[in-house]
């Protein structure tokens, strides 16, 4: 397993577990022993060469003289520690036994020594005296006296680490002394902050003019009850600035955490920045995070490209990056009619695994289609690697078209829309796209499948049929044609007719079931009618409009491939002139009230994101917040209501590092990125992992069983993610996020222009 990190506490917080099992109010007398050990026998610091330490064991300690006689001269010996620590009263503690043979040369003195590079003292007895005398000399350095025993030196309060401590020796004859049980003793400090606040920004970079929200962390036990500040020092190009910054009282129960939001927009000047965090109390603790301020308009266009660029990785066409897997799908097998073969070759993989879903396939194209009708100036920019791609159209709309045409084939004999085409068995990781044998499998007619199908065609004849070439215009009235198949199965199909989630105890891919298809219905109604414009087509979808205004309401504007509400009213936006004026006036209410609805969210949420701070978080959580900040953006952009903006540029933060993981869950190549996705053409070797992909994130909704999400059961919401490529369930990408994801920059980064 490769990224545990997440599941690890880090060491400050385990010393915090340690405190609490022992903390009381008579604090005092319950010390916590921290036990040492070490990994490198003692440096010789001075090079003296005449006496020699050796590692008896991981905590024991051997000085000794090589030679026999006196050795009228001093050495150091330096012992690596790297030991975090606790805040408050502390000690280090050793026991000592001087061989009989060793003889003192400067009178009793035995040892000087220092912690830290600083002289040590006796620890405090309960008597208020040093625990021993040291024997100090001329020049004010101060010995241990010969003798065996236990002895315990003062760590200083403020010391949060011990580095390393040293042993200088005194003279003497056959020097041989064994140290051992070496440990920290501890009081827990009762009512002050004990693990670590945690400073947030994100890596995104922010523009001169840009809201700067730096979110501090604070674990439970540290901001309970209370009050103050903590210091917070940035460090700029300017220099140093501090800043008081009142202890958060507000927690999240979806991070565990409390949660302080400082904002620092008044850093206006280019740089790199460095905040350093310090609770307050008498030993603070330091932590840091980094930042820079850029002065370039263009910050998104990487991201943006890159994140369009994913497509031709999941390409699976003759244009694409496996052009030998594809012909698989040319001979489909239809499930339960296996001697009935057909060509269902072309289009995206879905995500990490090879199948490929109708519902989930048009949710994702329809997203881009509604985009480019709505606002095609905004898609107006170059993809890159592009698979195909045709001289005549916007770079988007040939990505748009790979899928499409896949899409197309989908149709079955009888008009309706096959649910998926997939292998019986999940393929290994390890399996490459040119690899993968298994035979494709056309899965029944689903009713939701239909009318999503139905709907997407629609829209793209719409939108194929604005294109000045004449391939667009034939490949319109194909589409248009199939919708009308489709529209008709539908009727003859009044009920919800769905697949089974698995056939003999075999999957066929993942389900996409939907157990509601009402908003599908709707969705390809509303299409429809945005194509042809007809009175008695926009009739017949108005009719529709309180109830799926109530459902969408009800359900808080949920909009995800098997909840398709938001799309119908989307599409209905695209030909408002033309509805009746109660019509409109509902069609603008809920794209208003579903933008208004996920800002308070974002407003009130402790982490800045449309996203309650104690509700679970469900597979492709980051795909959910992406779909927000496209529909924020367009709206803004249909509206010219300006006020989403920069809740949508905020928002664009908790993707790149602001959020309880200091997780940047975009693949990259920053330290922070996602390295390690669900992704079978790079885990298998087929290909280098591309930048841009949108993993599906934290999940506390059901891990269906993946393998790496189990360690991360018991932790709260926001925590259940893992970098590992076995983690389907928080760690996969998908298409459905990632058009969602590619457009929201796409959207953002014009706003910029
Ligand atoms: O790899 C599959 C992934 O792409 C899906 O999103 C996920 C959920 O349907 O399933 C993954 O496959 C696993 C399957 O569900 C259970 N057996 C192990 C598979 C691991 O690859
Ligand atoms: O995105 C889907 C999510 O909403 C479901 O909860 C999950 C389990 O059924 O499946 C997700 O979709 C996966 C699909 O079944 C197979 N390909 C990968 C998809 C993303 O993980």
């Amino acid at each position: 397993m490769v990224a545990l990190r997440h599941a690890i506490l880090p060491v400050a917080v385990l010393f915090c577990v340690l405190f609490i099992a022992h903390a009381s109010p008579a604090a005092d007398e319950h010390p916590v022993d921290i036990p040492l050990s070490f990994r490198a026998a003692p440096t010789d610091e001075w090079s003296k060469n005449r006496l020699e330490a050796v590692l008896a064991s991981q905590s024991r300690i051997v000085i000794r003289d090589l030679e026999h006689g006196p050795f009228e001269d001093s050495s150091l010996w330096r012992v690596t520690v790297d030991q975090d620590l606790p805040p408050g009263r502390k000690e280090l503690s050793f026991r000592i036994d001087v061989d009989p043979a060793h003889r003192p040369l400067w009178g009793e003195k035995l040892l000087q020594l220092f912690i830290n590079g600083k002289e040590a003292n006796a620890a405090i007895g309960k008597d208020g005296q040093p625990l021993f005398a040291k024997i100090v000399d001329d020049s004010g350095d101060g010995f241990v006296p010969r003798g065996s025993g236990k002895l315990r030196f003062e760590i200083p309060a403020e010391t949060r680490k011990l580095r390393q401590f040293s042993i200088k020796t005194a003279g003497a004859e056959n020097f041989n002394m064994t140290l051992s049980d070496f440990a920290v003793i501890a009081w827990p400090q009762v009512g002050a902050p004990i693990s670590a606040p945690h400073p947030l920004m994100s890596e995104l970079g922010y523009r001169p003019d840009d809201k700067k929200t730096l979110m501090i962390e604070w674990r439970d036990d540290a901001a309970d009850g209370s009050s103050g500040s903590a210091e917070v020092i940035v460090k700029g190009p300017h220099g140093s600035h501090s800043i008081m910054a009142p202890l958060p009282q507000g927690r999240s129960i979806a991070s565990g955490s409390r949660i302080g939001a400082i904002d620092l927009s008044a850093f206006r000047r280019p740089g790199d920045y460095m905040v350093m965090v310090q609770p307050p109390g008498p030993d603070p603790v330091e932590s840091t995070v980094s930042f820079r301020i850029v002065d370039d308009p263009k910050l998104l266009d990487r991201h943006r490209d890159d994140a369009w660029g994913t497509f031709y990785w999941i390409t699976d066409n003759e244009n694409g990056p496996f052009p030998d897997a594809h012909s698989r799908g040319e001979r489909a097998r239809t499930f339960g009619q296996e001697w009935l073969t057909r060509d269902v070759s072309g289009g995206w993989f879905d995500a990490g695994d090879y199948g490929k879903y109708t519902v989930n396939g048009a949710y994702s194209v329809a997203l881009m289609l509604l985009t480019g009708l709505l606002a095609p100036q905004v898609l107006d920019h170059p993809v890159e690697p592009l698979a195909g791609g045709h001289p005549n159209r916007s770079d988007w709309l040939s990505v748009a078209e790979s899928q499409l045409d896949w899409l197309f084939k989908m149709q079955a004999p009888d008009g309706g829309a096959n649910h998926k085409v997939a292998s019986r068995d999940w393929p290994g990781l390890d399996v490459a796209p040119n690899d993968d044998s298994a035979v494709k499998w056309i899965m029944p007619v689903s009713s939701a499948a239909t009318a999503d199908y139905a709907g997407v065609m629609a829209l793209a004849a719409k939108v194929l049929g604005q294109q000045p070439d004449a391939d667009a215009m034939a490949k319109a009235q194909d589409f248009v044609a199939a919708a009308m198949r489709a529209r008709d199965w539908l009727r003859r199909n009044p009920d919800r007719l769905t697949i089974e989630s698995s056939y003999g105890n075999k999957d066929y891919g993942g389900p996409y079931l939907d157990g509601d298809d009402r908003d599908e219905r709707f969705f390809a109604d509303a299409a429809w009618a945005a194509l042809t414009g007809g009175q008695s087509d926009i009739a017949a979808v108005e009719k529709q409009l309180p109830d799926r205004q109530a459902a969408l309401k009800a359900s808080n504007y949920e909009v995800y491939w098997g909840g398709v509400d938001l799309l119908g009213f989307w599409a209905l936006k695209s030909i408002e002139a033309q509805l009746s004026t109660p019509a409109r006036g509902i069609v603008d209410a809920v794209l208003n009230d579903a933008a208004q609805t996920w800002r308070s969210t974002k407003r009130s949420s402790l982490w800045g994101i449309p996203h309650g701070d104690d509700d679970t978080l469900s597979w492709g959580s980051n795909g959910d917040l992406a779909t927000i900040g496209w529909h924020w953006l367009l709206w803004a952009h249909i509206s010219q209501d300006g006020s989403y903006v920069a809740d949508a540029r905020d928002l664009a933060h908790w993707f790149f590092g602001r959020n309880p993981l200091g997780q940047t869950f975009v693949t990259g190549r920053s330290e922070r990125a996602v390295k390690d996705p669900h992704f079978r053409p790079s885990t298998s070797g087929a290909i280098a992992l591309p930048d841009g992909f949108l993993v599906g994130g934290p999940n506390s909704g059901g891990f269906a069983g993946d393998p790496a999400a189990a360690t991360l059961a018991g932790l709260p919401p926001m925590r259940m993610y893992v970098d590992d490529r076995e983690s389907y369930s928080t760690n996969e990408v998908a298409i459905n996020w990632q058009a969602a994801w590619a457009l929201y920059l796409s959207l953002l980064a014009a706003i910029d222009d």
